[in-house]
């Protein structure tokens, strides 16, 4: 049996739908989803079969143009998710179609993309008409070559198994890189606190998740199969840590109830799921807070 396996990068605007396009790959939750922008902060791999291909799915943060160091240093995690690929697909929003971030990413692609594979997905199909779909098509076409054009549903499912299915026949021959039943590879701690930051990302206003990132500091197992977790959110400001506690607590308290049920059901064992916040006003300077991310400092210089 010839098998094959490698890195298929997922890259595009903030809110294109990579990490929504990763899970639904994937068959399970390994990257978080919100409607705002800059959800994902660093790469986060998740693996699928097709066949006897093993797809390694390379989610990456959006690309935008950058301002803090943060910024900066997620843009360089997915332009180097992009580069270490063996394919990359560029996904395109249908009803956002070619904005300026699009025009940049192109110009982003002419500079790395010489020998490389890549591929267009225009994704949320559901959102327009079939004739818009194909102006869409044939105009990125015309300013970028792309290998094969893609139109899919993330979200519906739409056009996904066309996707999968040519990638799959794309990957370089060779042995899997992961064991067949692995479907992530993000430390359990990380995955963890990424639950947390999704649903505070939902429940806080504006830019206030922009200014939190959420650490696992530890991660007991308990004899009775339950595991106890303690987790830290550190704020930027002493006002914030008033929000993000709420009225009596109650903010905190839900959030804390909902990453709790998805952890829950993500494990399928009992949970206890602690939560405390933290002021730390430099969090966005400290190289710690980046190799707990998953990005590295330096590229935020
Ligand atoms: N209508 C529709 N919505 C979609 C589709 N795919 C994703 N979405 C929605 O688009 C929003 C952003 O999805 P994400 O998967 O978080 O996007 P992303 O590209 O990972 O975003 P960042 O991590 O911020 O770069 C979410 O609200 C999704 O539910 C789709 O095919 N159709
Ligand atoms: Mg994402």
């Amino acid at each position: 049996m010839t098998t094959r396996a490698g890195f298929v990068a997922l890259i595009g605007e903030p809110n294109a739908g990579k990490s929504t396009l990763t899970n639904r790959m994937v068959g399970a939750k390994v990257s978080i989803v919100t409607h705002k922008v800059q959800t994902t902060r660093a790469r986060i791999r998740g693996v699928a079969l097709e066949g006897d291909s093993q797809l390694v799915f390379v989610d990456t943060p959006g690309l935008f143009q950058p301002k803090r160091r943060l910024d900066r240093a997620m843009v360089a995690a997915a332009w180097g998710g992009a580069a270490d690929a063996d394919i990359i697909v560029l996904l395109v929003e249908a009803h956002r179609g070619v904005t300026d971030g699009v025009k940049r990413i192109l110009d982003g692609l002419e500079e790395i993309g010489q020998g490389r594979r890549i591929a267009l997905a225009i994704n949320k199909i559901d959102r327009v008409k079939a004739e818009d779909l194909l102006a869409l098509s044939k105009d990125l076409n015309e300013r970028y070559g792309f290998e094969q054009t893609f139109m899919i549903s993330a979200e519906k499912g739409h056009g996904v198994d066309a996707l999968r299915e040519w990638l799959a026949g794309e990957l370089p021959e060779g042995p899997w890189l992961y064991p067949e039943d692995q479907i992530a590879d993000l430390p359990m701690r990380m995955i963890a606190a990424e639950m947390t930051r999704e649903k505070l990302t939902l429940r806080l206003h504006q830019e206030l998740p922009y200014q939190l990132t959420v650490e696992t500091e530890s991660w007991e197992e308990r004899k009775d199969g339950s595991a106890r977790i303690d987790q830290v959110i550190y704020v930027a400001r002493d006002g914030h840590k008033g929000i993000v506690l709420g009225n009596k607590g109650e903010t905190i308290k839900a959030i804390s109830k909902a990453a709790r049920e998805e952890l829950q059901e993500f494990l399928g064992r009992k949970i206890h799921l602690f939560m405390q916040v933290k002021v730390r006003e430099k969090w966005l300077e400290e190289a710690e807070r980046y190799s707990e991310m998953g990005l590295d400092f330096k590229d935020g210089n």
